[in-house]
């Protein structure tokens, strides 16, 4: 019976469990596509207001030279990061992180401005927004630094020309929209557009704070330009505060406050001279405020504590952290490749604060340099590659648009023997590492570097930096002028991404070679001249570099001076060449090296290569001994047009900004300048 009534039983309950089979079969076939509807339709929308060149100067940051009413309430309804960095100083380097995820050097998308061409498979967070429904927008500030992402813009952007408008965003899908602020950016002060902006009202006719009034950094030198461009700075800052409030006032009339995720952010520091451009915390520390409305509250976790309207979080974040987090809240897989984390997102999805942020500067137009840092939010610690170039050295872009760049030049070169060393140090050779507290340095002018008491945390903070660059296969250790000789046609590998993945670069290797190179010590010059003959070109470049760096005008042996002319005889890369004319220069044979100099300089196609060989002409100071026929030769140049051999046609006016100052700058032969 027992049986019996179990086998009903049973029968009964499998008769209930196929009905419930069937049901949760049919609910299975259903429900997906309905549930990711619903997903969909509730998705929420995310846009992020960009402002261009500032460092946190708002009135909710403390700066109380700041007038930013709409900031400000944003930072009250929303929370302020007080402890937001861009990876990179400058515009395109910052931006190519943003879209990607990833340091640019890893891509070899860091040097400004450039075209490599980056892998179809690195990641693009548009294009997995696209995928996933959403509409993309960003208008006209589409600048990624590579060919590709620059050419394929529409294929991952929905919108990408025209009005910036928050009426035109949609309301029957969710959006991913960037819409950018160009009124802080540095060209904006210019005094034709100072102009124009006072004759549209919207900047005071004089000032908000009369020049005199203006509180500097103690790193600049008192002069009117200075203070005038920083009183301006400011109205534009306000300028920029209230178009903020413009589309935040559109956002509640459209009826999207309540379903809109803010970001807004500065795309780097900035922008007065010093700041944009520089490793410094002036050029990579930025203002980044976040509003996500109660609905969406749920998705705003932190790994310091929940979402609520005005608080500050001091958690480390950073530009390559912000795609990884808008697709975490998006509800979308981020990328394994991305570099970043999640710094806000629903549970479990949130990953933990990084010990450190790491920053990048590297060629700024026609002048190289190479330099990385790092900061745990209060000691900043930078290692300069390219210590013999100074910071403030032209031609750079700042002195074409800003007059506190050309005061502060020209006051220097008036006052070099009796300037204070802190305003002297902008032209100056830099310290191979530079130390910094920022909770009793904010403007880093007292580098601690040589300080006993901090030498744990230097040698601690340094080895994370450099490993670091190995684990990022950091692609600035391959001089720019090397990597067509690596890459492209006919070659084993079409990007440098893809050389400096590979066995082919012994990244830490390198590394080491450049990091001896870059102390230039006397006493090393029988390493460099041992790392001369090693079979890798990449060890011999800054085996080259080293020499260059330990003779500073010294007469080198007649070994070392054989060894340099047999790199220039007989190296198949003319970056080698190049930088052991440049060498060989400083220690002991200025003749063969200029001709060696100008050898590259008339027969290299490749315009990277012409333009270290242009670079090694000025740090070699044979620029003097141009003879009548090198100047004519220069001087053809000055009409030189993109090249159709290399992709990246933009590196020939690099090359002609250097051409350019060479002949201003050098007496031509028979003229007395
Ligand atoms: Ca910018």
């Amino acid at each position: 019976m027992i049986r019996r009534r179990d086998s009903t039983v049973c029968a009964i309950e499998n008769k209930d469990m196929m009905k419930h089979t069937a049901i949760a079969l049919l609910i299975a076939l259903i429900l997906p596509s309905a549930w990711a509807n619903a997903e969909q339709a509730e998705r929420p929308n995310i846009i992020w207001l960009v402002c261009e060149d500032i460092s946190p100067y708002l009135g909710c940051y403390g700066d109380a030279q700041a007038h930013t009413p709409n900031l400000d309430n944003l930072a009250a309804e929303g929370v302020r990061f007080t402890r937001a960095y861009a990876n990179a100083p400058v515009c395109a380097v910052a931006r190519s992180g943003l879209l990607t995820g990833m340091y640019a050097p890893t891509l070899g998308t860091q040097h400004m401005r450039s075209r490599p061409i980056v892998p179809d498979r690195i990641p693009v967070y548009p294009r997995l927004f696209k995928q996933a429904g959403y509409y993309t927008v960003n208008k006209w500030k589409t600048d990624y630094n590579s060919l590709n992402h620059e050419a394929d813009k529409a294929k991952f952007w929905d919108e990408h020309e025209g009005a910036q408008s928050i009426k035109l965003l949609p309301k029957d899908k969710p959006f991913m929209a960037v819409f950018n602020i160009g009124v802080t950016h540095e060209g904006q002060l210019r005094e034709d557009r100072q102009k124009k902006h006072i004759e549209n009202g919207a900047i005071p006719k004089t000032p908000r704070i009369p020049p005199a009034g203006i509180k500097l950094p103690p790193y600049h030198p008192d002069l009117p330009e200075i203070r005038h461009d920083w009183a301006r700075l400011y109205d534009q800052i306000t300028m920029m505060d209230s178009i903020v409030g413009g589309f935040l006032d559109d956002l509640k009339k459209e009826g999207l406050a309540d379903n809109t995720i803010v970001f807004f952010y500065s795309d780097h520091g900035g922008m007065l001279a010093r700041s944009k451009r520089f490793i410094l915390n002036g050029g990579t520390q930025v203002p980044f405020i976040v509003r996500v409305p109660k609905k969406w509250q749920h998705l705003a976790k932190f790994s310091s504590g929940k979402y609520a309207a005005g608080m500050v979080n001091e958690e480390l974040t950073q530009f390559i952290d912000f795609p990884k987090t808008v697709l975490s809240i998006a509800g979308i897989t981020p990328p394994k490749l991305m570099q970043g984390r999640v710094f806000m997102g629903p549970d479990k999805k949130v990953e933990p604060e990084p010990a450190l942020l790491h920053f990048y500067r590297d060629r700024q137009n026609g002048r190289y340099d190479l330099s990385r840092a790092v900061t745990d939010g209060r000691y900043y610690l930078i290692r300069n590659f390219m210590p013999h170039r100074p910071r403030g050295q032209k031609p750079e872009h700042g002195y074409t648009v800003h007059q506190n760049w050309n005061a502060w030049s020209d006051w220097y070169d008036q006052n070099h023997k009796t300037a204070d060393p802190v305003h002297a140090r902008f032209f100056k050779p830099k310290p191979v590492l530079e130390f910094y507290d920022l909770e009793s340095d904010p403007w880093q002018i007292n580098n601690l570097a040589e300080e006993p008491s901090h030498q744990a945390r230097i040698t601690s903070m340094d080895k994370a930096l450099c490993n670091w660059m190995v684990a990022t296969r950091d692609t600035s250790l391959i001089p720019e002028s090397m990597w067509y000789d690596f890459i492209g046609k006919g070659k084993s590998f079409k990007t440098i991404y893809d050389y400096a993945q590979s066995d082919e670069f012994p990244v830490g290797k390198i590394l080491e070679a450049a990091k001896l190179a870059s102390r230039g010590e006397a006493a090393l010059l029988p390493d460099y001249l041992k790392m001369l003959t090693e079979n890798h070109a990449l060890i011999r470049h800054w085996a080259a570099f080293g020499i260059f760096q330990a003779c500073k005008g010294m007469p080198a042996t007649q070994e070392i001076q054989q060894a340099l002319r047999k790199v220039i005889a007989q190296d198949t890369h003319s970056a080698n060449r190049s930088m052991a004319a440049q060498a060989l220069a400083r220690c002991g044979d200025p003749d063969t090296a200029i001709t060696a100099i100008m050898k590259e300089i008339n027969t290299e196609k490749d315009e990277y290569k012409r333009l270290l060989a242009l670079n090694a002409l000025e740090y070699g100071k044979v620029a003097v001994r141009l003879t009548k026929e090198d100047w004519q030769a220069l001087a053809a140049h000055q009409h030189a047009k993109p090249s159709e051999t290399y992709p990246d046609n933009l590196s020939y006016l690099w090359a002609k900004s250097i051409t350019d100052h060479l002949l201003e700058i050098c007496a031509k032969p028979g003229v007395t300048k």
